[in-house]
């Protein structure tokens, strides 16, 4: 019998296991890791992205019929069904409406090439779940729409016709599958009983896997979105970058895939599975990012999907100078249009598509297959480069005339060969000269074009560029003393500087170890080469900080206290005179008290911290919403306010020993996130430990 009894138990075992992992789409295999790939084939699988630099974003879907109206309110987007708490079964009503009678994949591919885009990004499916294609695994698509046509299989043809690469938009995130978790909370009539989340993403990879293979080459990138709910991880993420890499090795494919993208800044936090780029959304980054791949993408007026009310469109003016400005910092810019619900592009829209597209006609040269600029960007405008042959070419696109009509261009060692507009190049070239270490243009007061004029400035040779000399160090104050380190970072440079704030000659000290300073300094440093300046010149102080003195502390306890309480706020309220739910002590930041929706909550942490010695410590939090960090009851770091996941730090001289210490956090909905961490010139970065927080018992 007892042998019966075990092969009934490893069979029960064995069919959980089977259930578990056809369900546990976290434990499959693939027969490659494409998360370890080589620099060279990745270098080859993004090469078309990073030429491309200009793409088209199509947000279309059942949201374009109430194109933005719902009952009084006219200011919806492709979010319509969960911020106008629309019900399934009504939105479900939009199917039999959704008729785009006038939809031309030609003609819309046809403006996208005309404007200079080399891919268009469409949404095979948004956050409300309808399938713009036609999907053998829903019954939620537009095969179940009176339009009955796969508008991606035309897309996919005209495309391929007409050289652009046609890539998909795919939400994680699914407001109609009953498997999808998390619900919306206001969606009380839709039981979650029986909803199984792993069955959900095995819906989803159906899904994947019928856009991977049914439509040719397309797509050529899958671009994620939704991944920010608490049922969706980095483990996750792997899994289907690596499911999606299986089907069509060479594709591209968005952050968005994993979890942990830092709201709309878009990248992913360091050391976290990051896909193939980032994602920044209606922002550019304020400086390029050397080494990595990302993408601004951007609407025209306030709404990816169609609404009928929002003329608040962009100036081509501005969408050209953010196409500019992005591709100068190394990026691609992908500009979203929203059609309407019988297939057209807003007029506004086509106007602005039209005149980018004869901007970029005569210039476009200067965007596509660009890298960033070498040199930083400038008040009249950005610079972009190419490398032809042995020899450099620097766009400088002139958004407005420089002061004293003059371009000065600090850091570039290399010889000029000539300069021209590219736009007219017949036209009288501008006048060039060396000065020092610049290279200086003259530019007339009235420019050839009153948006952006390019002029090209070929270089001999590879970029032999030196910014100014970069200071090392990453704090500028010190207790005691500090060593002050410089670099060189064009390279074959000498460096000479001064440390009494007048401008360094080549008879300057020359610098040759990291320098010491024990009073408050300013640093002024300059490359050479050749006893002649190859570089602009660089400026910094530091300071000499007195350490704020510690506090005595008898019979600290391990622990900070903590303070719990409810509410929807936009920011932090004044939790120190509100009556706290739940009050105890904790041995960092745990927030394992709050309610169990993780909504609309927040925590006062309070006590102090133990510092091992005296020196500049910086403190941080990185919060999902926000956060506030006191010491000694002055606000050291203010990172307050709803945002994703966003960090703030703040830097201060203290003394060894305790100092009051309060930390204030709340979370609205969605994502929620709070990390405190601690740093000095002797300990890197790290969580704040334990034993290093105390508090004192209340008598
Ligand atoms: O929620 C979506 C939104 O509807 C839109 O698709 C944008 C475009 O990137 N992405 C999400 C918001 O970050």
């Amino acid at each position: 019998m007892k042998i019966n009894f075990k092969i009934a138990l490893f069979s029960a075992l064995f069919l959980a296991f089977a259930i578990g992992a056809c369900h546990s789409s976290k434990k499959t295999t693939y027969q490659k890791d494409y998360l370890n790939e080589s620099d060279a084939a990745r270098n080859q699988r993004m090469e078309w992205w990073r030429e491309a630099r200009f793409g088209l974003f199509i947000h279309w879907g059942l949201y374009a019929v109430p194109a933005g109206e719902w009952g009084e309110k006219n200011t919806y987007g492709e979010w319509i069904r969960t911020t106008a708490e629309i019900p399934l079964k009504t939105y479900d009503g939009f199917v039999g409406k959704f008729n785009p009678t006038q939809f031309s994949a030609h003609d819309w591919v046809q403006m996208a090439k005309n404007a200079g885009m080399k891919y268009i990004v469409i949404t095979s499916k948004h956050h409300d779940g309808f399938a713009i294609y036609d999907s053998k695994v829903s019954d939620f698509d537009v095969m179940a729409t009176p339009f009955k046509r796969d508008i991606l299989k035309e897309l996919a043809d005209e495309c391929k016709k007409e050289g652009i690469k046609l890539c998909f938009y795919h939400s994680i995130m699914d407001w109609h599958h009953p498997d999808y978790l998390p619900r919306r909370n206001w969606e009380t009539d839709r039981s979650t009983k029986g909803a199984k989340f792993d069955r959900y993403v095995t819906y989803m990879k159906k899904q994947l896997k019928e856009l991977l293979t049914n439509y040719g080459d397309a797509p050529h990138v899958l671009w994620f979105d939704g991944e920010w709910e608490s049922t969706w991880n980095s483990e996750y993420g792997k899994d289907l970058y690596n499911y999606v890499r299986s089907l069509k090795p060479d594709i591209i494919i968005n952050n968005r895939v994993g979890a942990h993208r830092d709201g709309m800044a878009g990248f992913t936090a360091p050391g976290q599975f990051a896909g193939d780029f980032g994602t920044p959304e209606q922002e550019i980054p304020a400086t390029g990012l050397p080494g990595m791949d990302w993408e601004s993408c951007m609407t025209m007026n306030n709404n990816w999907g169609y609404n009928k009310a929002d003329k608040n469109f962009k100036s081509t003016k501005e969408l050209l100078h953010n196409l500019t400005d992005i591709a100068s910092k190394g990026g691609n810019f992908l500009l979203n249009v929203g059609p309407t619900a019988e297939g057209l592009f807003p007029t506004e829209s086509i106007q602005r598509l039209k005149e980018i597209g004869e901007w970029m006609k005569k210039n476009g040269e200067s965007i596509h297959g660009t890298l960033a600029s070498p040199i930083g960007s400038f008040d009249w405008g950005r610079v972009t480069m190419k490398t032809k042959g042995e020899n450099t070419i620097l766009y400088l696109h002139v958004f407005n005339s420089p002061s004293h009509g003059q371009i000065i261009l600090h850091g570039i060692a290399n010889t000029p060969m000539g300069a021209a507009y590219l736009a007219a190049p017949m036209t009288k070239s501008p006048h060039f000269e060396r000065v020092d270490d610049a290279i200086v243009l003259d530019v007339p007061t009235k420019l050839l074009d009153p948006i952006n004029t390019v002029i090209m400035l070929q270089l001999k040779g590879k970029p032999d560029i030196h910014m100014v000399p970069v200071v090392k160090n990453k704090l500028t104050t010190f207790v005691e003393s500090m060593y002050v380190s410089l670099a060189d970072e064009g390279g074959n440079a000498e460096i000479h500087y001064t440390l009494d704030g007048t401008q360094p000659t080549i008879f300057s000290a020359t610098y040759l170890t990291p320098i010491k300073i024990e009073e408050t300094t300013t640093v002024t440093a300059r490359s050479f080469r050749d006893d002649q300046p190859i570089s602009g010149t660089m400026q910094q102080s530091f300071w000499k900080k007195e350490p704020k003195a510690s506090t005595p502390v008898a019979a600290a306890a391990p622990g900070l206290q903590y303070f719990y309480f409810e509410g929807k706020w936009e920011k932090l309220p004044p939790f120190d005179s509100m009556k706290a739910l739940k009050k105890g002590t904790v041995t960092n930041f745990d927030r394992s008290a709050k309610n169990k929706l993780g909504e609309n909550y927040g925590f006062e942490y309070r006590g102090f911290i133990k510092l091992p010695t005296t020196g500049i410590y910086t403190f941080s939090t990185a919060s999902d919403d926000g956060s506030v960090l006191l010491i000694d009851n002055e606000m050291l770091v203010d990172n307050d306010g709803l945002h994703g996941t966003k960090k703030v730090a703040g830097t201060l001289a203290l003394q060894a020993g305790y100092h009051e210490f309060i930390v204030r956090y709340f979370n609205s909905v969605g994502g929620e996130d709070l990390k405190v961490t601690w740093a000095s010139e002797t300990m890197d970065e790290q969580p704040i430990p334990d034993n290093a927080l105390f508090h004192v018992k209340a008598k």
